[in-house]
């Protein structure tokens, strides 16, 4: 028969691992802990937490501690029969627990109302605007001033302030750096607005926080911070037009367009939106919701089968390539257009 005393450590060890758990999840240095800010949105949302966690806290000690108190202090002794005194009601005690959480909610609100308008108002309405559009499981990114429209890779200046639309193509997503910033949903027919700050160059991870789907846990995407030059370098080689290819991804840029590629993904001006623009897909080093490493190997295994890749995706859901057995390509046509993407620098 189980014992009592074995219920009891087994509680015991169970609230303690639980609680290992739970605080290991504050480790900082986790690239999606909201601790340990990197930017400087983020970083007023860590304040107004911990000091809220403190203000809790001493909230708690409080009550707790008085509670613990009187039940330990009055408790009934043994050969204890009387009834303890009663009373009602007590004005002075009764004002001051009036006006003690009265002055904790202005200590707590006075920073949450700044930190609304702070998120909600951009520091420099002027600077770089990006219109996000989350997808049905993937990230685009439209630089309207600049002509550029890429995915899943967000490039900003390090030290500047990016103000950013977003917008839903599909059905509600969440657009979440936990590092630089809250998260905001992007919903369909109607544009949130968020900004950004990195405050060093360096790269952000970013996922979809708004359940969406079946690829939902892959729709994933990284925010790059480069320094001033290096964003002026980025924005210079996403303007130019798509490479002109040569040797084997001569016949892959021909097949892009016979095997229907073209329907769906941009190449230069040309080309459907339902995927990623390629026209510089070369440059970037993550694809698929910045869940696969941008290597040939994987390629090959994305143009052959995107499902095994990423289940649910809407390439291998709509394309005719994988929907009708006649388009289907031969591993040599394969290597041919992921020779053709791979020169898409
Ligand atoms: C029916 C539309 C459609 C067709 C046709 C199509 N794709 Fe896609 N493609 C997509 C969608 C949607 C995604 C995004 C998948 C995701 O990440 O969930 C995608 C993603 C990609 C990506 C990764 C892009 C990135 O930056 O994440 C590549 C590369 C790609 N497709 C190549 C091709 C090739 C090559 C063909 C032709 C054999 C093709 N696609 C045909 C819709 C299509
Ligand atoms: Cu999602």
């Amino acid at each position: 028969m189980i014992s009592k005393y074995f219920i009891q450590k087994l509680l015991v060890v169970c609230c303690l691992a639980a609680t290992i758990g739970l605080l290991s999840a504050c480790a900082s240095d986790s690239p999606m802990s909201t601790f340990g800010a990197q930017g400087p949105g983020a970083a007023q949302l860590e304040d107004l937490f911990i000091l809220i966690f403190w203000a809790a806290l001493v909230v708690f000690v409080i009550v707790g501690g008085g509670l613990v108190f009187t039940v330990v202090r009055f408790r009934q002794k043994p050969g204890d029969t009387s009834l303890p005194p009663q009373i009602h009601g007590h004005r002075n005690l009764e004002i001051a627990w009036t006006i003690a959480p009265i002055l904790v909610l202005i200590v707590i609100a006075i920073p949450s109302i700044d930190g609304i308008f702070a998120l909600a108002n951009s520091p420099d309405e002027d600077s770089l605007t990006v219109t996000v559009t989350g997808h049905q499981w993937w990230w685009e990114f439209d630089y309207e001033d600049e002509d550029i429209v890429t995915a899943n890779e967000l490039h900003i200046p390090a030290n500047t302030v990016v103000n950013l639309n977003i917008e839903s193509s599909d059905v509600i997503h969440s657009f979440w750096v936990p590092k630089l910033q809250g998260k905001i949903d992007a919903v369909p027919g109607h544009s949130n607005f968020l900004w950004l700050e990195a405050d060093e160059p360096g790269t952000y991870l970013g996922q979809c926080l708004e359940f969406c789907g079946e690829a939902h846990a892959n729709m994933r995407f990284v925010v790059i911070a480069d320094s001033l030059e290096g964003f002026e370098d980025w924005k210079a080689n996403q303007r130019a037009p798509a490479n002109t290819p040569s040797g084997r991804a001569i016949s892959g840029s021909q097949l892009f367009l016979s095997k229907g590629c073209i329907a769906c993904h941009k190449i230069d001006s040309t080309g459907g939106t339902i995927g990623p623009n390629l026209t510089h897909f070369a440059s970037r080093g993550t694809f698929a919701g910045s869940i696969l490493e941008n290597t040939r190997g994987n390629l090959i295994k994305w143009v052959t089968d995107p499902e095994s890749m990423k289940a649910g995706n809407q390439m291998s859901a709509q394309a005719p390539v994988y929907t009708n057995p006649d388009m289907a390509m031969t591993p040599e046509e394969v290597s041919h257009i992921v020779a053709y993407l791979q020169s898409l620098k």
